[in-house]
């Protein structure tokens, strides 16, 4: 039977209770799911003649058969083969999985839709979360398509305000704490335990990391029911590597696909803590107490997903990276004018990661790689437009129009 389960002493619950961390040891849960009964599943449905999406695999999610699904048309986003970018970094294989295509522009929709789903399910009428922006936008988008209440907690002064204003246009209640993310989220845990009413989809929500599990079945069956030899993610609060991991092991144990890839995170270097127990072979993650880093999404210093993505890293024998701001804004400028994909910063990490692993001579030329890009470029239009070459002001002339653009020497010259 489909239950939640503790990840360290496996103490389970039910999928109709509502608990975050195990009663027991205090862990964090997951869903897991009988691998018979799931086969039973998906041997008796054609659920390979629907389009791709999160819904596609409805099957495989933990909700209920009756349950009307809350829902934007999730997933189903490109895998755009970068062979441009893929030669400029020295890769002949390159794709680019852009989550920026979802309906709030990010990889969190697949999670929500499938959260929020669950949260209506359970009854619930008010849905809270922590967040650097991207969170907070999809729970306010499908908040509002389900009707119910919304309640965000940001930073202030630290999200991009592409985010902070989906959150507002949705109507939810923003609270802008004053403080970094990790501590915003420490409220929002103890007011859902406080307040029963007040159901919490942030990312120790299982039913979240279900949504986003799809983002790893998506990626083989792109690839013709392969998988790549390499996913590179941007890692915050780490659920999504986490997620997309945990996809690709119950694709592979469906048969689905017949090896693994190599799960590979990448971190600011000012907010690095899960980069920091892989390097060292560490147990536990020593939490960045002031995170700093120019893509505000994964300025997390606490992560709290960090076991299971440490876990992903390690037994998909993958490895993870840090990069600098500056890397970070050169990878976003570069994949923006030589791919023509528009991501935000925390998203060019993957590709930033990716050059400096080729550097270091740990991804070889020719592996298959996935970066997974994981939100649009519009959600920061302000760190865009800092970097990049200024409009140029002319008078609305021809002659001024043409000198601009350096046409008028050449007009001059063939009229000779
Ligand atoms: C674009 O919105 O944590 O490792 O509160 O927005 O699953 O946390 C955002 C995270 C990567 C990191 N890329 O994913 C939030 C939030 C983008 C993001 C991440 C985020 P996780």
């Amino acid at each position: 039977m489909v239950h939640q389960e503790c990840i360290k002493c496996k103490t389970s619950y039910g999928i109709d209770e509502i608990v975050y961390f195990c009663k027991k040891c205090g862990d964090i849960l997951e869903v897991k799911f009988d691998q018979k009964e799931l086969l039973e599943k998906i041997s008796g449905t054609d659920w390979k003649t629907s389009p791709l999406s999160v819904w596609r695999y409805r099957d495989l999610m933990p909700i209920h058969e009756t349950t009307k699904v809350v829902t934007l048309n999730e997933g189903g986003t490109g895998l755009h083969r970068a062979q441009r970018l893929g030669s400029e970094l020295g890769l002949s294989n390159l794709y680019i999985k852009n989550e920026g295509e979802n309906p709030t522009g990010s990889f969190k929709d697949r999670g929500m839709t499938v959260g929020v789903t669950k949260a209506v399910e359970l009854g619930a009428r008010h849905v809270i979360c922590a967040s650097t922006g991207n969170t907070s936008a999809s729970l306010a988008a499908y908040a509002a398509r389900a009707g119910i209440k919304c309640t965000v907690l940001i930073p202030s002064g630290k999200i991009a305000y592409g985010k902070l204003s989906q959150a507002m246009i949705h109507g939810a209640k923003v609270l802008q704490v004053k403080g970094n993310f990790d501590e915003a989220l420490e409220f929002v845990l103890k007011l859902a335990e406080k307040h029963k009413t007040i159901y919490l989809l942030n990312s120790i929500n299982p039913f979240r990391i279900e949504g986003q599990k799809s983002l790893g079945y998506e990626i083989c069956e792109q690839l013709n029911n392969e998988a790549p030899d390499r996913i590179i993610v941007p890692v915050g609060n780490a659920g999504n590597i986490s997620a997309i991991w945990k996809g690709l092991k119950e694709f592979y144990q469906l048969g689905l696909i017949k090896k693994l890839p190599k799960m590979t995170g990448i971190q600011a270097v000012g907010s690095a803590p899960i980069v920091q127990a892989i390097k060292t072979d560490c147990d536990k993650i020593i939490p960045v107490e002031n995170p700093e880093t120019v893509a505000t999404a994964i300025r997390i210093g606490a992560p709290v997903s960090w076991k299971k993505a440490v876990n992903a890293i390690r037994e998909s024998h993958g490895t993870a990276e840090t990069v600098t701001d500056e890397e970070i804004l050169n990878s976003q400028k570069l994949l923006a004018q030589i791919e023509g994909i528009f991501v935000e910063p925390a998203s060019a990490a993957s590709i930033a990661g990716l050059n400096k692993l080729i550097k270091r001579g740990i991804i070889l030329e020719d592996e298959r790689v996935v970066c997974v890009t994981t939100g649009h470029g519009l959600k920061d239009p302000d760190t865009a437009v800092k970097m990049s070459e200024k409009p140029i002001e002319v008078d609305a002339e021809m002659t001024a129009i043409e000198e601009a653009l350096g046409l008028r020497n050449k007009v001059s010259i063939l009229a000779q």
